[in-house]
């Protein structure tokens, strides 16, 4: 920390940047990771721990689908980060657009991002109703041709852009009663990108109930579950998310049990995207997850390691990338796609995309971290038992995705 004195010369040149210096987020297509990172982040300055494992998850969806999107949080460090009121790391673009974003309960947060989706979805059926009221009522063709291509392509993101631009000004110069009352709705012309935003404590324990209901409404919201193995934002305490041996409050001498497989359970019903995801480890892998669980016509989940305070990084928090990376390679973690439209194609849904782990750094992973050292320090007769069982447990999860990546081979 300076003396605020010696840096108010900043504001300068913070004006010149935001005034003068404009997002070049037309050079690369979106879709790719150099590309995605010429996009103005609608998420910045969050007052989460610095090398926080959750944020730049946040960060990249925003950069994606950030103008239209809603989300829905469930409290912890997201909640707090995301809403510290009087500040948001949330933002709006040079049009005003941007997360539109609530956090109810710890306990019902799938359940409020469902029900903003059903309030959307309402919207939307007013929206086709007044749509077809203006067929007999209205008077411009024009308009009519291009509500009727609303109506077909509602649910299509860049359609719906392109259509409320030319929709808006041909609403507002019209007399018909129908004409108004859509404008009055005209927030909802756009397909909405609909988030739910969570730990691992909400989304594998407190919240799960709820979570497994949304997932098998089969609606579309995409769930984004940042797992940091932890409930965090309370300390530390230990979650249905806890691997074998790690150290956390209620687990102070180990956690004896395996991790909860959450995406197998999503994967169970068929109709839910799932991706296992590690930015750290393959960015463009993440980058296609939440590309294509946003398209996906229906539920999807998001499960984001992400490094935490709480782990005890022995290379320290500036190498929480470094360690989400070391995390996939030695086996700890698997990076996977499950899509159920490749299945409609007859294709296996299951895609592995982490590559073959290195078992042989898998011990070494576990003592760069306090989580577990602390273990050895603590129970050095009991940790190495447990240790040995952390890694078999890896195997036996890491066989189980290999079966299914093999599946109909
Ligand atoms: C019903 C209920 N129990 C407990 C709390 C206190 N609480 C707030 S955040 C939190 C932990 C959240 O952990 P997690 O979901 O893993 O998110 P993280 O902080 O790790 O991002 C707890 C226990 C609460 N708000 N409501």
């Amino acid at each position: 920390m300076k003396h605020l004195e010696t840096q108010l010369s900043e504001t300068e040149n913070w004006n010149y940047m935001a005034e003068k210096v404009t997002y070049k987020d037309n050079i690369l297509p979106k879709n790719t990771v150099k590309g995605s990172q010429f996009s103005q982040p609608l998420f910045e300055f969050s007052g989460a721990c610095a090398g926080c494992g959750e944020t730049p998850y946040i960060k990249l969806i925003t950069q994606l689908v950030g103008d239209r999107m809603m989300v829905a949080n469930a409290t912890g460090c997201s909640s707090i980060y995301g809403g510290s009121a009087p500040a948001t790391p949330y933002c709006r673009n040079k049009a005003g657009q941007g997360p539109a974003w609530a956090n109810s309960l710890f306990e019902d947060n799938a359940e409020y991002g469902f029900g903003m989706n059903l309030g959307v979805e309402q919207m939307k059926i007013r929206i086709n109703d007044l749509s077809l009221q203006y067929e007999p009522e209205g008077s411009s063709a024009e308009l009519k041709a291009l509500l009727k291509e609303w109506r077909e392509n509602r649910n299509n993101a860049e359609k719906t852009k392109e259509l409320k631009d030319k929709l808006i000004p041909l609403l507002e110069k019209d007399n018909a009663k129908s004409a108004k009352e859509i404008l009055k709705l005209k927030q909802y012309i756009v397909k909405k990108s609909i988030w739910i935003f969570g730990g691992d404590g909400w989304a594998y324990d407190i919240g799960f109930g709820g979570l497994d209901h949304v997932i098998a409404s089969g609606d579309d919201v995409n769930i984004l579950v940042m797992d940091t193995e932890v409930y965090s934002n309370t300390g530390g305490q230990s979650s249905k998310a806890t691997p074998t041996a790690a150290v956390a409050k209620f687990a102070a001498s180990g956690k004896k049990i395996r991790k909860k497989d959450l995406g197998m359970i999503a994967m169970s019903y068929g109709y839910v995207y799932v991706a296992q995801v590690s930015m750290g480890a393959n960015q463009s892998q993440y980058l296609k997850a939440v590309l294509e669980a946003e398209a996906y016509p229906g539920p999807s989940l998001i499960i984001a390691y992400a490094p935490c305070i709480n782990h005890g990084l022995r290379a320290g928090m500036g190498k929480s990338q470094l360690e989400a990376k070391l995390a996939v390679e030695c086996g700890y973690w698997s990076l996977y796609r499950y899509n159920p439209l490749l299945e409609e194609e007859g294709k296996n849904p299951f895609i592995l995309d982490s590559k073959e782990a290195d078992y042989s750094k898998f011990q070494d992973f576990l003592m760069g971290e306090v989580r577990y050292t602390s273990l050895k320090k603590e129970f050095p007769g009991k940790a190495d038992e447990l240790f040995k069982s952390a890694e078999e447990n890896a195997k036996w999860r890491l066989n189980n995705y290999k079966r299914l990546a093999s599946a109909g081979d």
